[in-house]
């Protein structure tokens, strides 16, 4: 997911680029705005943590991209491609190195493991 920083400053274009230069094969695509709900039942495995309620306001702040992406491995080699969650640890190359600005504006999500994509999808496609 391309999160609302990213998508305001036009670095969109870029990152779905790299997506499909890392030969990710993008299924499905959905720009939206997450309602507060939605936001906290995407997160709900951090409602407990400090920044729970940070989050939520920035991820509720402006649009996000939902992509499914299909490839190989592709949980493990998209983090790799998504890098450190703060961008500051990033490396060279990776999307959050390039695009990240804090450790919560940090470019995109990318799902850890293949049961939470599928939660993750449900929620990013739901009535789409
Ligand atoms: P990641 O799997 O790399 O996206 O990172 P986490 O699941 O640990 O965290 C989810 C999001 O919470 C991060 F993308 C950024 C945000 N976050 C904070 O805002 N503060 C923190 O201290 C940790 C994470």
């Amino acid at each position: 997911m391309i999160k609302p920083e990213a998508v305001e400053c036009g670095n969109q274009g870029a990152i779905i680029d790299l997506l499909i230069m890392n030969r990710f094969n993008i299924t499905r695509m959905k720009q939206f705005r997450f309602e507060e709900v939605e936001a906290e039942r995407f997160y709900a495995m951090h409602k407990d943590k400090p920044f729970f309620s940070d989050l939520i306001s920035y991820i509720t702040s402006g649009s996000v991209i939902g992509l499914e992406l299909e490839k190989e491995n592709s949980i493990r080699l998209l983090r790799i491609l998504v890098g450190a969650t703060n961008p500051q640890e990033a490396n060279p190359g990776t999307i959050r190195y390039m695009y990240g600005t804090s450790l919560q504006e940090n470019a995109v999500h990318a799902s850890d493991s293949s049961e939470s994509a599928e939660k993750e999808l449900a929620i990013v496609f739901s009535g789409a």
